[in-house]
């Protein structure tokens, strides 16, 4: 088995204990690959290595167009590696070959070229005063970066983290999710071979809890916490954050509401639909979980949806024909079998699907379910989907809106005026009007209530990662000077 460690300060190492852990493969269910397992001391390595190169070192002082040639380079990398890279993500948690391949490996090149380019175009804002002064805001880098990413999407996730911090000028820790730690290295060995100065992006490999990812979290050194996963793990980081008053972003979990209404293309919301729960056998915070559908259209759009479902090809995410692989880890599947095996008794009828060979989950549809059932409420992150027929646009809101996430929503409508005044009351941090996953990565990505705290995207992505700075500047001494002596130096606005 091969073995992939830590990257510390340029260096790619074992952890200090020796400890190691293994990475299963989902659809063999045996291990593969071998990591490093960090823990409280390994983790003041990594930071003490970046709060170095952050102090000391060229990398923040580094103009953006340098930094943003070191971030190109990287990308360029990334996509001549792409056949290894995409195979790593799907070796370690099961995602079929045609999505890391064809989505995740792309989506991560364009992430760094994206923030480098931003970061080097970003323009500030000044403020010429009437008392002869002028003031403008400086963004100056926040520090060192912990980063701390999940298993569903995982260099592409990564990346939205880590190409933002690094292009405006920050050092990085990312830990990986456990059960996907391979990528991880790759890209950090990809980021010395394209450049980039020792200690200024480190991998951190372990656990959660009493590990890697707890202590990085708790380290003082830290100056911002960005993390994607379970909504509970979000508070735990955010109380963990809270103690050294360290900035925290936080994107969590979904539940996602698609509302299909009666004047919709229904071709096209079946399709869409689709991708909306099936993306990544399901695991994905943003799915479409709760299908609202229209009671004139529900009979034909769930005879079609569910016909379209049953196509999905199950199997060896390794096969570029298989649409649905494994889930990503035997805990996981568990925990999405649990809810396939309990249908009936939350009083629903499952319409196609069920439990698949090994890990797998068949794409299973589920109708006759109540919007309170506990399938309709919580986020089971695999091929599962609640259809629930709905009356009129008001009750189709109200449903879509009694939920403790935020995420996103979707719709379908080719009425242009209900498109936007639905858009714009439902409580989510993105909506999808006839489509789904599009991103601008210039736009605000994150959720309400317990999807998050905060958004990333863009200038969003500076505000966080950045310290704003303003500078106040006396330009004309007369001005001051002619002003009455009480006011001189306070803003005339
Ligand atoms: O998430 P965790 P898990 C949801 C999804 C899934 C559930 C559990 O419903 O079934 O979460 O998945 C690190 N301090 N999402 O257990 O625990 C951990 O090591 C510091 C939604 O994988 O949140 C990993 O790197 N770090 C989600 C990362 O947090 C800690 C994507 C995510 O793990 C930590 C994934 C701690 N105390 C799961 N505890 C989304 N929003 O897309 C854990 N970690």
């Amino acid at each position: 088995m091969d073995f992939y460690g830590h990257v510390i300060d340029g260096e790619e190492a074992a952890s200090l204990s020796g400890a190691t852990f293994s990475s299963t493969d989902p659809h063999t269910r045996r291990p593969w690959a071998e990591a490093a397992l960090g823990d409280g001391a390994d983790a003041d390595r990594a930071v003490s290595a970046a709060r170095r190169a952050f102090d000391h070192g060229h990398w923040p002082r580094m103009g953006t167009a340098e930094r943003g040639r070191i971030l190109h380079r990287l990308a360029d990398l990334i996509e001549e590696h792409a056949e290894d890279i995409a195979l790593a993500d799907t070796q370690d948690m099961g995602k079929p070959i045609t999505q890391s391949q064809g989505n995740d490996v792309p989506r991560t090149a364009a992430n760094f070229r994206f923030f480098a380019d931003h970061a080097r175009l970003s323009t500030s804002e000044s403020y010429p005063m009437d008392t002869g002064h002028h003031a403008y805001t400086r963004f100056d880098p926040a520090g060192v970066v912990a980063a701390i990413a999940p298993w569903n999407f995982p260099m592409m996730l990564e990346s939205w983290k880590v190409a933002p911090a690094l292009a405006w000028g920050n050092t990085v820790v990312l830990k990986p999710a456990e059960d996907t730690p391979v990528s991880a290295t790759l890209m950090a060995r990809l980021a010395l071979e394209a450049g980039m100065p020792p200690g200024v992006f480190n991998v951190l490999h372990g656990y959660g809890p009493d590990s890697a990812g707890q202590a990085l979290t708790e380290h003082p050194a830290v100056d911002r916490i960005t993390f994607t996963g379970e909504s509970g793990t979000g508070r735990v980081i955010a109380t963990a954050g809270a103690r050294h008053l360290t900035p925290v972003s936080l994107e969590l979990g979904g539940k996602g509401a698609n509302i299909v209404f009666a004047d919709a293309d229904l071709a096209g919301a079946v399709e869409w639909s689709i991708r909306a729960v099936f993306t990544n056998s399901g695991q994905v915070c943003l799915a479409g979980s709760r299908l609202y559908v229209q009671r004139e259209v529900y009979d034909e759009f769930l005879t079609r949806f569910a016909a379209a479902a049953d196509a999905l090809v199950v199997g060896d995410p390794r096969d570029p024909a298989v649409q649905i692989g494994p889930l990503a880890s035997a805990e996981h599947h568990a925990k999405v079998a649990g809810y396939v095996d309990t249908i009936a008794e939350q009083g629903g009828t499952l319409r196609t699907g069920g439990l698949g060979d090994g890990w797998t989950i068949r794409p299973t549809v589920i109708t006759g379910m109540d919007h309170t059932a506990r399938h309709a409420r919580e986020e089971i992150f695999g091929p599962v989907v609640v259809v629930i027929p709905f009356a009129t646009e008001a009750e189709a809101i109200e449903l879509a809106n009694d939920t403790p996430y935020g995420l996103n929503a979707m719709l379908f409508t080719e009425n242009l005026h209900r498109a936007h005044r639905v858009a714009a009351v439902l409580r989510a941090g993105t909506v999808w009007v006839n489509c789904f996953f599009v991103r601008d990565l210039r736009a605000p990505f994150g959720g309400v209530g317990d999807s998050g705290i905060g958004r990333e995207g863009g200038t969003f992505s500076r505000e966080f990662f950045t310290e704003p700075k303003a500078v106040v500047m006396q330009i004309d001494p007369a001005a001051d000077r002619d002003r009455p002596r009480s006011s001189r130096g306070r803003s005339a606005r």
